[in-house]
């Protein structure tokens, strides 16, 4: 821990003056407060490029500054003046680096140049791009597709993505697992079988019709805080929002949109959650049941005095299947039980059901706060239960909506990389390009940690990200990694996988988004994919970090070429030196998503894809939305609920970092400063466990699989929590994941809800590593 670090509450509001000093004084640091400034205010508009940190909406109208803190953050993180150049390398040994913070490794700067391991020297050294491709090319060649992974982080453009994708299947492998392994695959899991349709169904413009806003663990503060403009005005109309999160999130209780200028000098904060419930982590199937139960004997007895009914029965009886089953355990659940398992009192849960019941449109938004648990798939199938109750799915103003993370990664998945073959059209592909794809089944995130670990995985290639340290079970991740024999980073700065080299290991620098990315037939445009299935153009505007690198699409088009036979049906080539080619193949693979592609990726406000269940066609094996009974009411059945010393972790992000990218040290909104090592728990807990605030302590995960997973150097800190439950910063945390803690189905790893003891730290261990 730092000499300066400062734990103390923040008394202001979600944006405000403090976001505008917090973008200065990033912009100050990365060398960029002049062009910096200008740069930015081409951000997420119709003539200018996607921003690269979150992936919410994109309005058709936007604001003069179309930014916010943390897309600033991330825009100054990548333009950034600093470099990591081959001297560097030849100064700092790889297990040098290693000792380095995340912080630290990122803030060197960006990478300039192709680089290989060399193990002699424990050193990166430079080398060609041919050399590169070529040897890379010639190790593939050797493997059985089946060892080998080809990982995306969900940053990387709809067109890279397509080529990332087809190459992997002309390859011969379906191992294309992505960061939504990690993240909304409880979503991509529990849609498809709930509506018919594995993506949200609200569109910005729902935010002016809506008349109930239903928000789930998600931070919108700090994860995408451009979303608290449509949820301000919402707010502003008296739209009641109701939020369930265990923390209380600032951005989540009020904002100050740091673009109006009379709402900065006057200090006028907007309220944004009307109620919030400070459920327990995992308890909100119970939460919802209870509204669930509510508003269905609210009902009953509602039809048996002859009055107005609460339910929507014209849209239950025409549009849904399983309603019976569902209300029936809705009546059957006990209040006490619903209780006990939301932390929450009945009132609490009725009264928010009372206002439900008011709306003639309710949506319910949420994030990772419901995707990572153990029943992540029937966390979100359990709100969409209470949606359809009202008929509150395809209707303007009504809807679910995922608030998704990485810029691009609900647009991975439109464009074909998935581990599962169903949901590509293989058939299509195979007519396109003349080849056989495979039909079986490739890994997901969590199964290649686990094939990596018992060294059925040979390589690994990855197309942006920073896998070994977003995982779960790190210690036991990067003991196996070295056994890997190639491992291949395309990437735009220096994280922990380099420093965790295979047997041959490359580090691939790429182009970022916001850079001018020039071909033989101009500068190109890419697009992406936003949280509500609308697709945007984005063309780079900076001078690249260095004349060395290379873009995305053309690094995966040479690795192709380097590693496949001649396949004449396949423009490698045409499409690198024009990216409207890439997207004609796009259209011809998916002709009802991407109809004019390459026109309408410049409409203002994009295009969206047409998405079924927003007109009430539901592509289901029932043909209807399906309410879903769920097994338990315990989202994460079976942890900590004999020990009253075991705690539930659950895994956050600051308001200074963007995934493992860590920005700096200032948490402003939970009041964390110069220090990411903290622990933070309810006053009852501490003192039932005997800890004082300040006091460092070890965590341990209390599982019984004969692994011993700790961290080290947490210090205890005093927050509203409810008791029972704490919470740490990802990635840090990571190292107490057991591998095999995932959602049910979907695998997404069960972040918020590890189960803990805490233990005061003995003074000859080692602090843990950052
Ligand atoms: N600044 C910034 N922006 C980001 C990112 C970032 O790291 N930094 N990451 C991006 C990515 S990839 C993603 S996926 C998104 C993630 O964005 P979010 O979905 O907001 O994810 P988290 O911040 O991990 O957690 C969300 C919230 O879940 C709450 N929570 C935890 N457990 C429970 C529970 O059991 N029930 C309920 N109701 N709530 C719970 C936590 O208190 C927290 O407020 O953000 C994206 N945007
Ligand atoms: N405990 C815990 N673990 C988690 C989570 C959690 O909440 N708790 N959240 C999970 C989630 S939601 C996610 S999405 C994953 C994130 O997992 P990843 O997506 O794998 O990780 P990032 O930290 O986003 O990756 C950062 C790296 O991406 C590279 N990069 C940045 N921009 C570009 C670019 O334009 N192109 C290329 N090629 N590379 C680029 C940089 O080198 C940078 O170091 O982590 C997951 N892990
Ligand atoms: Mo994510």
């Amino acid at each position: 821990m730092n000499d300066e670090s400062k734990i103390q509450p923040y008394s202001g509001p979600a944006g405000g003056w403090g976001s505008v000093r917090s973008v200065e004084s990033i912009l100050t640091k990365e060398g960029r407060l002049v062009s910096g400034n200008a740069i930015l205010l081409k951000q997420n508009k119709p003539d200018g490029y996607a921003c690269v940190s979150c992936a919410w909406a994109k309005p058709a109208n936007p604001h003069p500054f179309e930014y916010c803190e943390n897309g600033a953050k991330a825009t100054a993180w990548e333009l950034t003046t600093k470099r990591v150049t081959p001297e560097f390398f030849a100064e700092h040994t790889v297990s040098d680096l290693r000792t380095w913070t995340d912080h630290d490794l990122e803030e060197a700067g960006r990478l300039t140049h192709p680089m290989r391991f060399d193990a002699g020297s424990d050193t990166y050294v430079p080398v060609s791009w041919e050399d590169a491709f070529h040897e890379i090319g010639q190790e593939l060649k050797s493997f059985d597709p089946r060892e080998v992974v080809f990982y995306t982080s969900g940053r990387a453009s709809l067109e890279t993505s397509y080529m990332w994708a087809l190459f992997a299947r002309l390859y011969g492998t379906n191992n294309l697992p992505d960061s939504s392994n990690m993240c909304h695959e409880s979503t991509s899991v529990a849609l498809p079988k709930s509506i018919g349709v594995p993506v949200g169904t609200v569109i910005l413009d729902d935010f002016e019709k809506t008349d109930c806003i239903l928000f789930f663990g998600q931070n919108v503060g700090t994860s995408s805080p451009r979303m608290l403009h449509p949820l301000q005005d919402a707010s502003k109309r008296g739209v009641p929002i109701i939020t369930f999160n265990p923390i209380k999130e600032r951005g989540l209780e009020r904002f100050t949109n740091p673009q109006a200028p009379t709402e900065m000098l006057t200090g006028s904060e907007t309220r944004i959650s009307s109620q919030y419930h400070q459920v327990k982590i995992g308890g909100d199937i119970a939460a919802l049941m209870g509204m669930a139960k509510s508003l269905i004997e609210a009902d009953d007895r509602a039809r048996e005095a002859g009055g107005k009914p609460i339910l929507d029965h014209a849209f239950i009886a025409e549009h849904t299947h399983g309603f019976e089953e569902f209300a029936q355990a809705a009546r059957q659940a006990s209040w006490p039980d619903l209780e006990r398992r939301s932390g929450l009192p009945q009132e609490a849960l009725e009264a928010a059901a009372t206002v439900y019941s008011q709306a003639n449109a309710a949506m319910g938004i949420y994030g990772m706060g419901l995707t990572q648990h153990k029943a992540g798939v029937e966390n979100v199938q359990m709100l969409v239960n209470l949606l359809l109750l009202r008929g509150n799915i395809g209707k303007p103003g009504a809807g679910i909506c995922p608030v998704r993370g990485h810029s691009n990664v609900q647009g991975q998945r439109t464009v074909g990389i998935s581990e599962k073959p169903e949901l590509v059209p293989l058939d299509k592909l195979k007519e396109q390009y003349s080849f056989e794809p495979p039909r079986w089944k490739g890994l997901s995130t969590v199964e290649t940690c686990e094939a990596i670990i018992n060294g059925d995985v040979k390589a690994f290639v990855a197309l942006g990200g920073n896998f070994v340290r977003a995982v779960p079970e790190t210690a036991a991740m990067e003991e196996a990694w070295p056994r890997l024999r190639l491992s291949v980073q395309i990437s735009t700065k220096l994280n922990r996988n380099h420093l965790i080299p295979g047997e041959i290991s490359y580090i691939l620098p790429c182009l970022g988004r916001i850079e001018i990315d020039e071909q033989e037939t101009g500068p190109q445009a890419v697009s992406v994919e936003d949280s509500t299935a609308c697709i945007h153009g984005s063309k780079g505007i900076a001078k690249p970090a260095s004349s060395d690198l290379l873009s995305e699409p053309r690094i995966v088009a040479e690795i192709a070429k380097a590693t496949l036979p001649v396949n004449d049906n396949v423009p490698w080539d045409e499409w690198v030196a024009d990216y409207a080619r890439v997207r004609d193949a796009i259209e011809e693979t998916y002709p009802e998503d991407f109809r004019g592609f390459n026109e309408r990726m410049w409409q203002p406000g994009g295009f969206h894809r047409p998405i079924a269940a927003r007109e009430r066609r539901w592509k289901t094996e029932t043909g209807k939305a399906n309410f879903t009974t769920p097994k338990s009411l315990e989202a994460d059945l079976g942890i900590a609920e004999q020990d009253a010393n075991i705690l539930k972790l659950m895994t956050l992000r600051s308001n200074d970092q963007f995934n493992t990218t860590v920005y700096g040290y200032y948490d402003r909104f939970r009041g964390v400063r110069g220090t990411r090592m903290v622990l933070f728990m309810n006053r009852n807990d501490i003192a039932r466990l005997n800890l004082a605030e300040g006091d460092l302590v070890t965590l341990t995960t209390a599982v019984d699989d004969g692994v011993m997973r700790q961290v080290n150097g947490l210090r205890v800190t005093p927050y509203d929590i409810p008791e029972g439950c704490c919470g740490a910063y990802y990635p840090e945390c990571n190292p107490l994941i057991p591998v095999w803690h995932h959602a049910d189905e979907s695998k997404v790893p069960a972040a918020k809800s590890i189960p803990i003891r805490i233990t005061l730290m003995q003074e000859k261990q080692p602090e843990a590593a950052e």
